[in-house]
């Protein structure tokens, strides 16, 4: 039988397992990538494993998620991110330097490889045709360490596209219309893999635009065949000798297909608060706008940024609008000054920001209250922008900028005729915002320097037979990491810090939970569908252990989350009837007993104490999650090993 692309790279590294779909695969990983406000864990993690080199063929740590440094917290971390990385080997990419993803592809991804990446946009990657996934920190820190990276084999996805764009329709409107009949959680189980003879019109930065995105569809991850295009951006990067021919067999076989025909697309928005909400611009054109951002390892490419200059050209923005350009790196940034094109966009009136994720994580540049904001991104989830009540939408650059121009919510289309853009035959290659990790000699004198932003760990708790516990708070379906675990300006300083984070653990559901978790003690939460979509941040799993979580009990996890909060030592169970979640209520006293036992035979009986209903639970762990969960997580299960 023949195979799909993912298949094939995931059969060259395998470690053990049978990639049949459900079952538990081993994968070597050849790269790593974090960025800081998942780096600091994740390298405190790995240090605490006492290996002295990463194993990997190369690992990078960026930093650009914590840049504003409005204190020590942030310049602390990046010195200690800097220090622990020259001494480990592993390649430092400085504040400025660019958004992880986008640096990633220009300079270090190679197809037919695999990447695991602390970032839930890891599957960028999957752009050049690599096999890149998002992850927790600690199973980022086991793959530095050489471990294997554990994941359910999943299910095979092909979107066959078929013409090509038409004028101001983009990749950003693929992903839309993708998310538009799928929704937040219909790629969930599944790897996407995208072909048919539309692709050869897409350049890889579009490619990667749609693997980025395929994060919001919950997919495990994204993929594109490696073919002529890819060598011809791989050239452009002065690296040619890392293109690989990739493609799938032509009697592989795939477990769903959907096929979108590219030249009927038309201009497409989400509204908010989910990146599903997918209705065209023409229907909502006319809203008035009070914000425009353009950039986010979605849509900050060269190519995006010179549609965007050659738009702006010549006119200005509307008064009543605020607009932001953030380049995606460095090397983008300064071809867009080379080329004259920086001109043509502040002189519309936009402002600069830095190359780095900048609004995207709420960290700076909010709306204003109530205001629209439309962005380039790829999450709109409520509060994200650091304003509780802004307005975000999720446009391609084509429709930010009509709409910047005109002052409402503009159908691209209306500009007239799109402006052609040439893309250089060579990028400018100007790798010194990347420093390298020390020689392995030299390494051994090297001190990690570390401020006092870091604070402990919180310690892991086996899981034993039984959990008697509150259940203190009961969420609906779709609950983000950004409801359990906020970023923004004033909270992502301390992600090394969990004591300090713990108060704002689920702020945008309920300000109240972490003193009521803490009085309680252990404590239980009950949650809808797809708990946990989002974010690879594992502080979505740290905090609530911190603050005595014990089990979540839902309708159904996100990938990433459900991962993390085992390697946390908290236990993800499901309903096996999902009508029983409306027979608990929050405050009421749960049991959860024959832990030992329903862990081997995947069920387990709930029962409340307060109004003695009972609920057939899930608990279906493989033998080495049941060992993490029994060791109280992750890290103490690998100091047994
Ligand atoms: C995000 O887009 O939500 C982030 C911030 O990049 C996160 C990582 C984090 O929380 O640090 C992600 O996507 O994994
Ligand atoms: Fe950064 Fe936003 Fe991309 Fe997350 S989604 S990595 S915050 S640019």
């Amino acid at each position: 039988m023949g195979m799909t692309i993912a298949q094939k790279i995931m059969k060259a590294h395998l470690i053990s397992g049978d990639m049949t779909p459900g079952s538990e695969v081993a994968l070597r990983i050849d790269q790593t990538l974090t960025q800081d406000a998942t780096g600091t864990m994740a390298y405190l993690e790995f240090e605490s494993m006492g290996i002295d080199r990463v194993k990997t063929e190369k690992s990078v740590a960026y930093i650009d998620h914590n840049t504003l440094q409005c204190g020590y917290e942030n310049p602390d971390d990046h010195r200690y991110i800097q220090s622990v990385a020259k001494k480990h080997g592993i390649w430092y990419s400085r504040p400025g330097n660019g958004i992880c993803h986008q640096v990633h592809l220009e300079r270090f991804g190679v197809p037919g490889k695999t990447l695991i990446g602390s970032d839930s946009h890891t599957p960028t990657g999957g752009g050049l045709g690599m096999l890149a996934f998002g992850a927790g920190g600690l199973d980022v820190a086991v793959a530095m360490g050489g471990g294997a990276y554990y994941i359910t084999m999943p299910k095979m996805l092909k979107v066959n596209l078929t013409g090509a764009l038409r004028p101001f329709v983009t990749a950003k409107d693929v992903s839309l219309e993708i998310l538009r009949r799928l929704s937040v959680k219909g790629g969930v189980g599944y790897i996407v893999e995208w072909g048919g003879e539309g692709i050869a019109s897409l350049s890889v930065p579009e490619r990667a635009t749609i693997t980025n995105m395929g994060t919001e569809l919950g997919a495990t991850t994204s993929i594109f065949p490696s073919d002529e295009v890819t060598r011809a951006f791989l050239k452009a990067q002065g690296r040619e000798k890392d293109f690989v021919p990739l493609s799938s067999d032509p009697d592989a076989v795939y477990d769903r297909i959907i096929d979108i025909d590219l030249s009927e697309l038309e201009p497409l928005i989400a509204c908010p608060h989910s990146p599903d909400r997918v209705v065209t611009v023409a229907s909502v054109a006319g809203t008035k706008v009070d914000q425009v951002c353009v950039g986010s390892c979605t849509n900050s490419s060269l190519f995006d940024m010179l549609k965007v200059a050659a738009l702006l050209k010549g006119r200005t923005i509307a008064d009543n609008v605020s607009m932001s350009v953030s380049p995606g790196s460095r090397q983008v940034l300064g071809m867009l000054a080379g080329s004259g094109a920086l001109g043509d966009i502040l002189g519309s009136g936009a402002r600069l920001l830095e190359c780095a994720c900048g609004p995207c994580i709420g960290m700076g540049f909010s709306p204003n209250s109530g205001g629209v904001s439309l962005r380039t991104f790829n999450r709109n989830f409520e509060g994200r922008s650091g304003t509780a009540d802004g307005q975000v939408y999720l446009v391609s650059p084509e429709t930010a900028v009509a709409s910047a121009l005109n002052g409402v919510i503009t159908d691209p289309r209306d500009l007239g005729d799109m402006p052609s853009v040439t893309m250089p035959d060579a990028f400018m290659i100007d790798d010194t915002g990347v420093l390298p990790p020390a020689d392995a000699d030299a390494a051994k004198a090297l001190q990690v320097l570390r401020g006092p932003n870091i604070k402990p760990m919180p310690e892991g708790v086996p899981v034993g037979d039984e959990i008697r516990a509150e259940l203190t708070l009961k969420v609906g379906d779709n609950i983000t990491t950004d409801h359990i675990m906020p970023a923004g300006a004033k909270i992502l300083p301390y992600r090394s810090n969990i004591p300090h984070l713990s108060q704002y653990c689920f702020g945008v559901c309920d300000p109240t939970f972490p003193e009521r978790a803490k009085a309680a003690g252990e404590s239980i939460v009950v949650a809808g569908i797809n708990y946990g979509q989002g974010s690879s941040r594992e502080h979505a799993a740290l905090v609530p252990l911190y603050l005595g979580v014990r089990a979540v009990v839902a309708k159904g996890f996100a990938r990433i989350h459900a991962a993390n909060l085992i390697n946390a030592g908290i236990l993800p169970l499901t309903f096996k009837n999902p009508d029983d979640y409306d027979r608990l209520a929050q405050g009421d006293r749960l049991i959860i007993s024959g832990i030992d036992e329903g862990m081997v035979s995947g069920e387990i009986t709930l029962r409340d104490e307060t109004n003695g209903a009972c609920a057939e639970l899930v608990c279906a762990f493989t033998e080495r999650q049941r060992a993490i969960l029994r060791c109280g997580g992750l890290l103490n299960y690998t100091k047994t090993l």
